[in-house]
């Protein structure tokens, strides 16, 4: 009743006035620009003014990816075309005419010279960077994760889902092997180019605006190495949204007791892992000591994954784990963040992680000042020598999603608290 009154009483908030257009942050390189300092490349290669030159820029970028130098067409700076070449739409400088006639629309980074998606500048650029330690799930959850953002939370909250760029890469790489050959993804490597995979979420209701997603696959086994992570920093820094994932089999104090419990039956079990506190002191050191107060306010959603696995710790009067546990539990939030299932979960998961892993909750808390605890199962299962035994059935996946919907304004929060 008291919180039926509440929640009566709560203001509602005030709708966000929409800017004329956004400031850009690039999905390969991260820097931050406004839409007038994009550049453009070339269409044609017909002539002396229009040949194919080495593209510095786009070169040093893949440099850092160990990629070869490449040859491009010229890339123009439209501070070189009048006024009346340039074209716009909804505020936003999205193409010219060249000195030779033709029409480019094909945007670049200023800094980096990659193209840029075709909705950057209209709607708010929104970077969701996935961190964690090597094998914890990452790649499986980013597939599941997509996978059920397209099929059911779209449609949950009267949306749609769709992959704006390299979303034929995506569904090679990612979807297929997991969802129609039930098969596992390879580890990601740290050398490779980092994809990322761009999607557009868009409500019905036209007076929300969109969000343009763009998900990163980081390569665990570079976590914990400083290099690599320097050169990540950037992007963790400029993102709207961390997601963190944690996975109980990387935890020692259950880690063993899980293994024992799952008997002949082993499947999967990772050999070599980095203990969650691992990430987060390499967090620390590129890029969380650098925020004021040594403390970052993105909104991060610390995750366990393999959910399923927590099912070898459950007894009744478990320590761990009840046997009804939230965690086992499949539920669907429709139109708001429900927040009865948001509390529950946030306060099992708080408090199973401040038992098994006291140093890592303690260094979530001191870091991390905007955040909450979920728990999903990308798969639903234990795979067996890389192979899945029976279908895919994701358990809370898109809760995570769905809670930093809210964190970020685009959804309301009900159900009585
Ligand atoms: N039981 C269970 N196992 C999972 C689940 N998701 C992933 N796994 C297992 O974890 C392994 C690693 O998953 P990946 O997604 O490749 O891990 P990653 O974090 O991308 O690993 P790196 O690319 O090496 O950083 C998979 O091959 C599966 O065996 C899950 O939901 N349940
Ligand atoms: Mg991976
Ligand atoms: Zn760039």
């Amino acid at each position: 009743m008291l919180g039926l009154i509440k929640k009566l009483l709560r203001p509602k908030p005030e709708p966000k006035k929409k800017p004329p257009f956004y400031s850009i942050v690039c999905p390969y390189c991260f820097q931050k620009f406004e839409p007038e300092d994009v550049v453009f490349r070339a269409t044609h290669t017909d002539d002396d003014m229009f040949s194919e030159v080495v593209d510095t820029k786009l070169s040093n970028w893949r440099k850092r990816y160990k990629m070869d130098e490449v040859y491009r067409p010229v890339v123009i700076d439209p501070n070189t075309i009048p006024d009346e070449n340039r074209k716009y739409s909804e505020n936003v400088l999205v193409g010219l005419v060249d000195n030779g006639g033709e029409t480019t629309y094909l945007r670049l980074c200023p800094d980096c010279h990659n193209e840029l998606p075709v909705s950057a500048g209209k709607v708010p650029s929104n970077i969701i960077s996935i961190v964690g330690a090597s094998q914890v799930g990452k790649s499986v959850f980013i597939a599941s994760l997509i996978h059920t953002l397209e099929n059911t939370t779209a449609a949950n909250f009267d949306a749609s889902c769709l992959a704006i760029m390299n979303g034929a890469r995506f569904k090679q790489r990612f979807l297929e092997p997991i969802f129609d050959r039930g098969t596992m993804i390879e580890a990601t490597n740290s050398v490779e180019k980092m994809e990322p995979y761009m999607f557009e979420f868009k409500f019905k209701d036209e007076s929300k605006e969109p969000l343009m997603l763009v998900f990163f696959d980081a390569a665990g086994e570079g976590m914990t190495n400083r290099e690599y992570l320097s050169l990540q920093a950037a992007h963790i820094r400029n993102s709207t949204a961390i997601l963190f994932l944690v996975d109980p089999l990387q935890i020692k104090t259950i880690r063993e007791k899980i293994r024992l419990n799952l008997g002949e039956d082993k499947g999967e079990f990772a050999g070599r892992y980095d203990e969650p506190k691992d990430v987060i002191s390499s967090l620390y050191e590129n890029f969380i000591a650098h925020e004021p107060g040594g403390k970052t306010d993105i909104p991060t959603a610390v995750v366990l994954t393999k959910s399923d696995m927590l099912q070898f710790l459950k007894e009744d009067n478990s320590d761990y784990i009840q046997s009804n546990s939230n965690v086992f539990r499949t539920i669907a939030h429709k139109g708001y963040l429900d927040v009865n299932e948001f509390e529950n979960i946030n306060g099992e998961i708080s408090r199973f992680l401040a038992k098994v892993d006291g140093p890592f909750k303690n260094a979530v808390d001191a870091y991390f000042s905007n955040k909450a605890f979920f728990a999903v199962s990308a798969l639903g299962s234990n795979p067996d020598k890389s192979k899945l035994k029976s279908v895919v059935t994701p358990i809370r996946v898109d809760e995570p999603f769905v809670w930093l919907l809210h964190k970020l304004g685009y959804i309301d929060r009900g159900g009585v608290s």
